[in-house]
C-alpha cells in the first residue's frame, strides 16, 4: 500500500522508537502528524523531518492521559489533517524495577493512565473518522513484556499485556470494515529513554542495561511498523514480535562483556 501524502499519527514521537516511526514514515513520503508532551522537542524534529525529507509534518504538545485534551485535540485538527490514514500508538513508559506489593502508587497511575488508558483515550478519538472514511490501520507499539513478566516488571508487563488485549478486541469490533489493526512487541530497545525514563534519569544505571550486547535499534522496529501499514489493503498483519539476536526472552539476554 502506498502511504504517499498519506496521514500518519504517531504518538509518542519526542523520542526513540516514535521519532524514528516519524523518519521512516518521512522517507516513504507520508505526512506526519506527532505529538508528544515535550513540543520542542517535536519542534527539532519536524526541522530535520522537513530538511531531509521535505515532509509535511504537523505537530502539537498532548498528554494522552488527559482524556478531554486528546478528544479536543482530534476535533481541532486542521482542516487537511484530519483524515488519519495510519495510527501509531506508540507513547508509553515504564517506572522503578519494585515488587508489585512495593510500587509506588504515582508509578502505577503513570504506567497504568499512560500505556493502557492514554492509548484507548486516543484510539476512540481517532478510529470513528477512519471508520467514516472506510479506510484506516491502527498500530500499537506492544513489547515481550506483553507476552512475558519479569521480576520488578510486574505493572509494566500488565499495562502491555493490556495493550496485546486491546489489539485484539479492537480488531474484533472492527470485523468486517476494511480498518486493519496490528501489534508491534520488540523486545529489548536501546537508543531510546526507555531506560532512563525507567530509572528515574539515572543514566548509569540505564546505560547498564544494554552492556555488553547488542539491542534492537529503533529504527529496526520502525522499519517492522512500516512494513505493517505498506502491506496490500487485504492483508492485516496481526502481530509481530521482534527481538534482538541476543535476547531469547524478556530475561535472558547474552552478554559477552
Ligand atoms: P522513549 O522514552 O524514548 O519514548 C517514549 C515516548 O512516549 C516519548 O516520545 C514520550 O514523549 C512519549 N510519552 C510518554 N508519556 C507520554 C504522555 N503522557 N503523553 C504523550 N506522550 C508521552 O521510549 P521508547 O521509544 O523505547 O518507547 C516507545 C514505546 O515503545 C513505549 O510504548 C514502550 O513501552 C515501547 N517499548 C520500548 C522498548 C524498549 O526497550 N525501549 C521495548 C518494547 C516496547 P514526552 O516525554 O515528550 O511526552
Ligand atoms: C520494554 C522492554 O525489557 O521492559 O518493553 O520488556 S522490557
Amino acid at each position: 500500500m502506498d502511504l504517499r501524502d498519506r496521514i500518519v499519527f504517531i504518538t509518542g514521537a519526542s523520542s526513540g522508537i516514535g521519532a524514528a516511526c516519524a523518519e521512516a514514515f518521512a522517507r516513504i513520503g507520508a505526512r506526519l502528524l506527532l505529538c508528544a508532551r515535550r513540543l520542542d522537542r517535536l519542534e527539532q524534529l519536524a526541522e530535520h523531518l522537513r530538511r531531509t525529507y521535505n515532509a509535511d509534518v504537523h505537530i502539537f504538545a498532548l498528554d494522552v492521559r488527559d482524556a478531554a485534551a486528546v478528544q479536543q485535540a482530534i476535533d481541532n485538527l486542521p482542516e487537511n489533517w484530519q483524515a488519519i490514514e495510519v495510527l501509531v500508538n506508540n507513547a508509553g513508559l515504564s517506572r522503578a524495577l519494585d515488587p508489585v506489593y512495593a510500587n509506588k502508587i504515582e508509578d502505577i497511575d503513570l504506567m497504568v493512565d499512560t500505556n493502557v488508558k492514554g492509548l484507548l483515550y486516543v484510539t476512540r478519538a481517532v478510529v470513528p473518522g477512519m471508520l467514516a472514511r472506510g479506510r484506516g490501520h491502527v498500530i500499537n507499539i506492544g513489547s515481550i513484556a506483553g507476552h512475558e513478566v519479569y521480576p520488578g516488571g510486574t505493572v509494566y508487563c500488565a499495562t502491555k499485556h493490556a495493550v496485546g488485549a486491546i489489539t485484539r478486541g479492537l480488531k474484533l469490533d472492527l470485523h468486517g470494515t476494511p480498518i486493519r489493526v496490528s501489534t508491534v512487541d520488540p523486545g529489548m530497545v536501546g537508543e531510546t529513554e526507555f531506560s532512563l525514563v525507567r530509572f528515574d534519569g539515572d543514566a548509569e544505571r540505564a546505560a547498564r542495561v544494554y552492556e555488553g550486547t547488542r539491542p534492537l535499534t529503533p529504527a529496526d522496529v520502525a522499519e517492522a511498523v512500516v512494513w505493517c501499514a505498506t502491506r496490500p489493503p487485504h492483508v492485516n498483519i496481526a502481530e509481530i514480535i521482534l527481538m534482538p539476536t541476543d535476547q531469547s526472552s524478556a530475561t535472558l539476554i547474552a552478554r559477552r562483556t
